[in-house]
């Protein structure tokens, strides 16, 4: 049912009967988990009970209440959607490579079964839980279409390049979900309610930074923000989607994010759709194309986040150029707090700020000035990143990695003319969003949301 080639088996461990884990993380869904689907078959065959844990971290990189309320909340519907199918759902509060061993320990779990995820806090948490635990480890593929693996064996330069080996085989994986099955029998696991009440006890960073409320978490909810942009958006998608004052695009990076919903769900509804249309061929550019590219970039770049990771001709134009002298220089709390000369820029900050989703043009314009009114390329990726995981919904993800490594080290990009600071490193100004959208439009409408000195 679930192809071999979205299985990637991290650990054979002592053959003996006993209960399957599925170790929820990334895809935080019930239905169209391709991880899911995996470890209920697993139980199936081996004839054992299965349940499904999350381990709730309470210090993961960046997040702040905004993040583990959107999550908490979308977790919830996933223990009542389980619950329906019989299978027993536990969150677990505490770092996951011991809290996770400790569960499998105290019920002889022999099967892990858990979702890929190129990030190196997953791979620290996955290769600790290896050294701890003699059970089989199985890690699944459930967030491309066309597998990381096997889409490319290789850090890709471009869209370019991975283009051609995901257009290859993604008519083998672009295919419908089975559904998932009620679990028949599951065993000594109680089928409880966890508490979600005191799972945000827990000391959070940045408590001052709320929840949106302009977006509803969960499956159901991104189940309906894909018809509405099916309805209501795909058509105009070619033509507004670069206009930061259209809501053009699908706002679905919350819900691909944290796994509320997937990529494949959503290409198979597009396609059906809008078959064979310029709107359907972009979307699904970005869809597939690009967001498969962030995985393969974070997979096989373990330097990602980095300088260190930025493509050799980026790094040499950049060190070239480390000593021009910057126009304007600002510290992170006044690029925090939008207190830069440039109206623009600050309108950019403060729609991440207040609605915890910059429009994905603002995104490059906005990244592209870190750079060029920080010290070092290296404090650049250190404020958008830092930046971007704090306040974007959708942040602490290959894309956002990806997102400012592109803007501001030329990843996946080439090189351009020559210039102060930039050295070769795509530029981008005012003039150019003038020409693109109305600047004093976008202007107006976030710097009047708020006095930049308070942000909330
Ligand atoms: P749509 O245009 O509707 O696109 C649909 C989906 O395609 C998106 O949800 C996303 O999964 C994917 N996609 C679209 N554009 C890109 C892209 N450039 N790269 C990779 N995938 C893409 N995306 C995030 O998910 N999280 C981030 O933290 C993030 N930070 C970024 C930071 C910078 C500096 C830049 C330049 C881009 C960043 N992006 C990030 C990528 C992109 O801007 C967002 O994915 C997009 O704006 C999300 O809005 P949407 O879902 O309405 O997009
Ligand atoms: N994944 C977990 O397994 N446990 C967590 O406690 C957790 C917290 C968290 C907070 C904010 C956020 O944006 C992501 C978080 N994730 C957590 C990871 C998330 O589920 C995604 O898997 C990755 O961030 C995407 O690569």
């Amino acid at each position: 049912m679930v192809k071999t080639e979205r299985v990637h088996v991290l650990k054979e461990g002592i053959k003996k009967p006993g209960p399957v884990v599925y170790w929820m993380s990334r895809e935080q869904r019930v239905n169209e988990n391709w991880a899911m689907l995996f470890a209920l078959d697993l139980s199936v065959k081996l004839q054992q009970p299965l349940t499904v844990v999350f381990c709730l971290a309470s210090n993961f990189p960046g997040a702040t209440l905004r993040h583990y309320d959107f999550m908490l909340k979308g977790l919830e519907e996933v223990e009542a959607g389980l619950l329906k199918k019989n299978i027993p759902f536990y969150l677990l509060m505490g770092s996951p490579p011991e809290t996770l061993a400790d569960f499998i320990a105290e019920y002889g779990i022999c099967h892990v079964v858990t979702d890929f995820d190129p990030l190196s806090i997953k791979r620290k948490w996955k290769g600790d839980l290896l050294t701890k635990t003699t059970a089989s480890v199985y890690e699944i593929d459930a967030h491309n279409i066309v597998p990381c693996r096997i889409a490319s064996q290789k850090c890709e330069f471009g869209a370019y390049t991975l283009r051609p080996k995901i257009k290859k085989r993604l008519h083998e994986f672009l295919d419908e979900y089975p559904m998932l099955a009620v679990q028949k029998n599951q065993g000594s696991f109680p089928l409880t309610k966890n508490d979600w009440i005191s799972a945000l006890q827990f000391p959070l960073s940045n408590p001052e930074i709320p929840p949106v409320e302009w977006m509803k978490p969960g499956e159901a909810a991104a189940k309906i923000a894909l018809q509405t942009f099916l309805d209501q958006k795909l058509e105009r998608y070619n033509e507004k989607r670069n206009d930061p004052n259209e809501d053009a695009t699908s706002q679905l990076s919350p819900y691909l994010h944290f796994g509320h919903i997937s990529a494949q769900r959503i290409a198979l509804e597009i396609i059906k759709n809008l078959p064979g249309n310029p709107n359907t061929e972009s979307f699904l550019e970005e869809l597939i194309v690009r967001r498969e590219l962030s995985d393969n970039f974070c997979f096989y770049n373990h330097q990602y986040d980095s300088f260190e990771g930025f493509p050799q001709w980026a790094r040499k134009t950049l060190n070239e150029h480390r000593h021009d002298e910057r126009e304007y220089l600002y510290g992170f709390d006044e690029f925090e707090n939008a207190r830069t000369h440039d109206p623009l820029w600050n309108a950019a900050q403060l729609e991440m700020v207040k609605s915890g989703k910059m429009h994905g043009y603002m995104r490059m314009y906005w990244a592209k000035k870190i750079l060029e009114w920080t010290q070092s390329p290296e404090e650049a990726m250190d404020f958008s990143i830092r930046l971007n995981d704090r306040y974007q919904l959708d942040g602490r993800d290959p894309n956002g990695y990806v997102g400012c490594a592109w803007s501001i080290g030329g990843v996946h990009d080439r090189a351009w003319a020559e210039r102060p600071v930039f050295g070769k490193i795509r530029f981008m100004n005012y003039k150019g969003c003038k020409r693109k959208f109305d600047v004093d439009k976008y202007t107006r409408k976030w710097l009047s949301k708020t006095n930049p000195l308070t942000l909330f």
